[in-house]
């Protein structure tokens, strides 16, 4: 862009100028913006004619979310002119960090499914290995979170602008998607065809960001469909302004409500338009070679969301290229991975036969046939009744996507290893036996480009400092930090730089929310979607207990500690809204105590996304990683506040088990069920929680304090806690895990008194965090999946 600092600062004054229109920091901004895309589209253009020209596999990673954070200063970090551009702004009275905050977030993504995503677009770039990105472009993003009276209320959010888009419209490369009409066989050239007739068409127009990878070298695509109309609908059933309507709501918004029928057929038409565009577009370039489809690319699919990607991929080659369905089949099933994420019941997708059969009537012949076949050959094998429903892609007229994904795919993965050996013995059980070399594990990483290098800029050269720079290339070299655990200068810089990213998190609570924080207590963080099974609920519940002891017992009187809770809750989800009332209610009563608030604080950060992450992480002390055990798939929050030297009081959940394998329990605070015991109480229905709430005198007194409404406001929300709590069992052993949740406490309090060990446990957690990094991830998904090679870039 640029080889100096003085050239930065004529180019950019240059421009200004020959604008002609008033300075502001919106300007500045667009100028900025301009410059880096001008050398982003050279980059890109370079990596895209060494992919063609040398023929390289190619990997598609399609996801219905791609939650990227705001871009300018990623883009600059990666292109490695950050601090060039920060001093010669500096220089001409422009902070760059303002210019930074006028980026809104495009929001396409909920929470760890759609951020990991992310990661693993910057991660392909950056080992230069030729992997892009398919997903939906939608207008509204995930919506914006306001506290009105302690409740969350929604607002969309509108990402995208008039002019500086973060992508470009390739009008060139759009396709037109068939929903509805009636399967029609036609006589071919050569035999019989399936055709739809009077389908509804949409017309997907892709939008494409340039994903650039570290020293900028190699520039990925993230490809993004939006829903228009299509020029081929002129005669449409219905009327024109109804059809009209209907297709620009099919990208309007990130997860419609699906409760409602027609909230599920727009999903299912988002689902479909994904995948159907995504794959035209990837037939389309390899045309030519169809018959070595597995060995030229490798698509992954996100979740069950893509999955049908399997009988899309399938038509095509049947009707499109007249190939017979066992050639088809093997291409498809040689092409196709399939990563799970969750093993939640109700995020395990099912569609109702009736809806595929009348949205993607020839999708739905396609998929009966797969399922017709493989139980064909089930029964062949000998197979029992009970293992054949289990296997069975369509069961009571209900469609099992994961089923459908597993069988489609020809490699299945879990995000942890705990999760992939649940995958494999018990929710998959079946299938893994059928399928025995298909399931493997690749735990989760994030990128340290973001989560460190450009969230936390100060620790980055600290770490720098003392072990070079390979670390940011190889991020598991961060073990030779371990050497500087004992390094006393090492530790008071670690713990200047924890208090400098805790002030520039307060001044920005203090800007946004006119939030007050002292900087001197101890920064423990809860941010993460809001559910049951993530167990916000039992952090406010210690809250309240310690609240209580502080009033009850005048020795007690600890070190003052923030709370800080982050997240949002499904619009459609009761219980998860009830809990960010009552923590909102129970921050109003402790942070108004003149007694307790020198001891406890509660801030809400409203509205958590991943701009917010990057002030909260780096700031943190306490990582808050409290899930009932056997629930998280992994998790990535864990990984983040590890790599940036916070603790993490946690549960053996998920990725957390991994975690305190590589820092040693010494240096976390564990506490709680674990997996197996989890499990054991739910298959036996074992769990009482009156039982805990009898012989545990603090709880008890808890729960009548709750159930008296001291804690809620509204006997409404009370008698929902409460509900949850007793009459329901208690889901997610909230009661159950609450004491030892309290102790692992108590164990943080006793660390935290002794400040040069607290930071060299700190410390030996950043050490330990390079194999997190989703490099090492991508590399793996690299190495026994998708067997990409690296394109080192010409620049
Ligand atoms: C899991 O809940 C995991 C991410 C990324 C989530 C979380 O534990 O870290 O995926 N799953 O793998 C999800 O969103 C729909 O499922």
């Amino acid at each position: 862009m640029f080889s100096s600092k003085e050239e930065f600062k004529k180019t950019f004054t240059d421009r200004i100028e020959s604008k002609g229109t008033e300075k502001s920091l919106e300007l500045a901004h667009e100028i900025l913006w301009e410059m880096t895309n001008d050398w982003i589209q050279e980059s890109w253009k370079r990596t895209n004619q060494l992919y063609e020209e040398n023929h390289e596999k190619q990997l598609y990673y399609i996801s219905i979310e791609f939650l990227i954070g705001r871009v300018l200063g990623q883009n600059l970090i990666n292109l490695n002119f950050y601090n060039l551009v920060k001093e010669g702004l500096d220089e001409l009275g422009i902070e760059l960090s303002e210019i930074e905050e006028l980026e809104i977030e495009p929001g396409l993504g909920n929470g760890g499914l759609g951020r990991l995503a992310a990661c693993f677009m910057d991660s392909l770039a950056s080992l230069e290995l030729p992997g892009h990105g398919y997903g939906l472009r939608y207008r509204g993003g995930l919506f914006t979170q306001h506290f009105v009276n302690g409740n969350q209320t929604e607002q969309p959010t509108n990402w995208i602008k008039d002019k500086n888009n973060v992508d470009t419209r390739r009008e060139d490369l759009a396709v037109d998607i068939p929903y509805y009409g009636e399967v029609q066989l036609v006589m071919g050239l050569d035999g019989m065809r399936t055709k739809i007739e009077n389908p509804e068409w949409v017309k997907a127009v892709p939008y494409d960001i340039p994903i650039v990878g570290a020293n900028g070298g190699t520039v990925n695509t993230l490809r993004l469909w939006q829903a228009e109309v299509s020029n081929r609908s002129s005669s449409v059933g219905k009327e024109y302004a109804v059809y009209e309507r209907e297709t620009a709501h099919i990208t309007d918004r990130l997860y419609p409500d699906d409760s409602l029928e027609t909230g599920k057929i727009l999903r299912l038409k988002q689902q479909y338009l994904l995948c159907s565009a995504s794959l035209q577009n990837i037939i389309s370039n390899h045309k030519s070679s169809l018959e070595k489809l597995p060995e030229s690319i490798a698509i992954q699919i996100n979740d069950t969301h893509p999955a049908l990607a399997v009988p899309e991929l399938m038509r095509i080659l049947i009707d499109d290229f007249s190939w017979d369905w066992e050639r088809a089949w093997d291409v498809t099933t040689r092409t196709i991975s399939y990563t799970n994420h969750t093993i939640l019941e109700e995020a395990m997708e099912k569609w109702d036969s009736h809806l595929i059969q009348s949205l993607l009537p020839r999708i739905f012949l396609i998929i009966e046939e797969i399922d017709r076949r493989f139980k064909e050959s089930l029964q062949n094998q000998g197979k029992d009744d009970e293992t054949l429903r289990k296997l069975s892609i369509i069961e009571d007229g209900v469609i099992k996507m994961a089923v459908l994904a597993v069988v489609g795919s020809y490699r299945v993965n879990g995000v942890a290893k705990l999760h992939t050996e649940i995958l494999k013995k018990r929710e998959m059980k079946e299938l893994n036996e059928q399928f025995p070399n298909k399931f493997h594990n690749k735990t989760n990483g994030i990128t340290h480009r973001r989560w460190l290098i450009k969230a936390n800029q100060e620790l980055s050269g600290l770490v720098t400092e003392a072990i070079g720079s390979q670390w940011m290339k190889e991020p598991e070299r961060l073990s030779e930090l371990h050497y500087f655990s004992q390094n006393q200068s090492f530790l008071q810089n670690f713990q200047e730089i924890k208090s400098l990213k805790k002030e520039q998190l307060i001044h920005h609570l203090q800007r946004d929310q006119n939030i007050i924080v002292d900087p001197s207590s101890i920064f423990d963080i809860h941010i993460k979607r809001f559910h049951g099974y993530k167990r916000q609920l039992m952090n406010i519940l210690h809250i309240q207990m310690l609240y209580d002891r502080i009033k009850r017992d005048s020795t007690y009187r600890p070190y003052p500690r923030t709370f800080f809770f982050g997240g949002k809750a499904a619009p459609s989800y009761h219980f998860a809204k009830q809990v960010i009332k009552m923590i909102n209610t129970v921050a109003t009563k402790v942070n108004n105590d003149p007694l307790a608030r020198q001891h406890l604080h509660i801030v809400f950060v409203e509205n958590y996304n991943v701009t917010q992450a990057e002030y909260l992480i780096p700031a943190a002390d306490v990582s808050e990683q409290i899930s009932t055990a056997s629930k998280e798939a992994s998790g990535t929050g864990n990984m983040k506040f590890m790599m940036n030297g916070a603790l993490t009081i946690g549960t053996f959940d998920g990725a957390n088990v991994e975690i305190f394998e590589q820092v040693g329990q010494e240096n976390a605070f564990v506490f709680g069920m674990r997996a197996e015991q989890v499990m054991d109480y739910e298959k036996n229905h074992s769990y009482n929680p009156k039982e805990i709430i009898e012989s545990d005198v603090e709880i008890e007194k808890l729960m009548e304090e709750l159930v008296k409404g001291d804690w809620t406001e509204g006997k409404a929300n009370a008698d929902f806690i409460v509900g949850q709590l007793l009459h329901e069992g208690d889901p997610y052993f909230v009661l159950k895990d609450l004491q030892s949740y309290a102790k692992a406490h108590e164990k943080i309090l006793d660390a935290y008194e002794n400040p040069i060990k607290w930071a060299e446990m700190g410390v030996e957690n950043i050490a330990a965090s390079g194999i997190f990094s989703s490099d090492r991830t991508i590399q793996q998904y690299s190495d026994d999946v998708w067997h990409l090679t690296k394109v080192p870039s010409i620049y």
